[in-house]
């Protein structure tokens, strides 16, 4: 029986059907890892060609004092703690110059949800990066940041997104989605924005011409049902509006968390959730293998498993750091390629809204949507 599911599941994938919830949760319970890889590679390929991406950025959290207390977070502290600490202008300043010296076109801004600073403190944030260097992309504020302004404001999703658009938001990261079941979230994140506010936030910011990104929190308390349902509610939301761009799969890192007592996710369930995802998100372009937390081993070998972006030069990531990631602070460009050209792909840099970036010594411009290179 189970034999035959497979090959139903592979003639599905062949064609480029959709696959159903059951093919999804036979895929991630019982199919063998290289019958996922092979499949999820087929699907790479069609889309990207032999193309892999990564782009050049930097990251910023502006403060780690958080209100919650989600149990798989190392990086929040508590207002009065000692590694407490919250970055001023001129400290913002400070980072943006570092990113245009370094030649990043994106800065990554998330971080805790301060109990003492109101709104205008978070679009001052994005303020200060905008003038102090416009042409740097601001990726900023995930969903559970949004839903918390909203709580501060009193006023609608938009309204907040318009706002922060005004202050020069380019586009919303993927952070907060965790697991959407709700029987889970109480379990590890009880008290923050619930699972169909993140998706209202993200179907509010797709209707505004915002793009965004989506994440998965996979290897803590989860089953594969729960993933299942987890990548079914973005595909839904992706068929309504078209505005996600890349789903990127976040392996639980257990140090200095409570939930501490649970193994860090093995490679070979980092490369089932890659493929996985490459398989059951029909509707999305990008599967991004995150490389901070994959470590550079496993980011590489997802290149062939269906992921076709290592994200970037990540510059100054602390979420992971904190959780005892061992990863470097972060990979020059040479590295990326190296990676890359290893895996038989060519690699290609993309800014925020992948589109190809074309450099010219220290400058550079935005060519091509990259769905124009493929085939080439
Ligand atoms: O929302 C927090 C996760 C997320 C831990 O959009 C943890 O391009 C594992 O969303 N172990 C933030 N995960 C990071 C994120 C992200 C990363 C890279 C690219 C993009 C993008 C988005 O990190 C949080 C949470 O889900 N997280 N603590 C931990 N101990
Ligand atoms: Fe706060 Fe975000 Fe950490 Fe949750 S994951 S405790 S919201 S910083």
């Amino acid at each position: 029986m189970s034999a035959k599911l497979l090959e139903q599941i592979e003639q599905k994938v062949l064609a480029g059907e959709r696959l159903a919830p059951e093919d999804g949760l036979y895929l991630d319970e019982s199919a063998d890892l290289l019958t996922l890889g092979r499949l999820a590679n087929h699907v790479r390929r069609e889309r990207h060609g032999n193309l892999a991406f990564y782009n050049t950025n930097i990251h910023l959290n502006p403060t780690n004092v958080c209100v919650y207390r989600c149990r798989f977070c190392a990086f929040r502290a508590d207002l009065k703690a000692e590694k407490a600490y919250t970055f001023t202008d001129d400290m913002i300043r400070v980072r943006v110059l570092e990113a245009k010296a370094s030649g990043a076109t994106e800065i990554h801004v998330v971080g805790g949800l301060h109990h003492q600073k109101k709104f205008d403190w978070y679009v001052n944030v994005i303020r200060v990066i905008h003038e102090t260097w416009p042409e740097l992309h601001i990726k900023a504020w995930t969903g559970v940041e949004i839903n918390w302004f909203a709580h501060l404001t009193k006023q609608p999703y938009e309204w907040i997104l318009k706002e922060l658009q005004a202050a020069g938001l380019g586009s919303l990261p993927g952070g907060g989605a965790e697991i959407f079941d709700e029987q889970v979230r109480a379990q590890i994140c009880e008290h923050k924005a619930d699972s169909q506010a993140w998706l209202d936030i993200h179907r509010a910011a797709h209707e505004l011409g915002l793009r965004s990104n989506a994440t998965m929190l996979y290897g803590h308390v989860e089953s594969a049902q729960h993933r299942i349902d987890h990548l079914c509610r973005l595909r839904e939301l992706q068929d309504d509006t078209g505005g996600f761009q890349t789903f990127i799969p976040l392996a639980f890192h257990p140090e200095n968390t409570n939930l501490d007592h649970i193994p860090k996710p093995t490679g070979q369930m980092d490369l089932r959730m890659i493929a996985l995802s490459r398989l059951m998100l029909d509707n999305f372009d990008h599967i991004k293998a995150y490389w901070v937390m994959l470590g550079e081993p496993i980011a590489q070998v997802a290149l062939n498993f269906g992921a076709d972006d290592l994200d970037g030069t990540v510059v100054h990531e602390l979420i992971y750091h904190d959780a005892g990631a061992k990863t470097p602070e972060g990979l020059t460009v040479q590295q990326l390629h190296r990676l890359i050209r290893e895996t038989g792909c060519e690699p290609v840099e993309r800014d925020t809204l992948y589109r190809q970036v074309i450099r010219d010594g220290a400058q550079w411009q935005i060519g091509e949507p990259l769905s124009k290179l493929v085939n080439a």
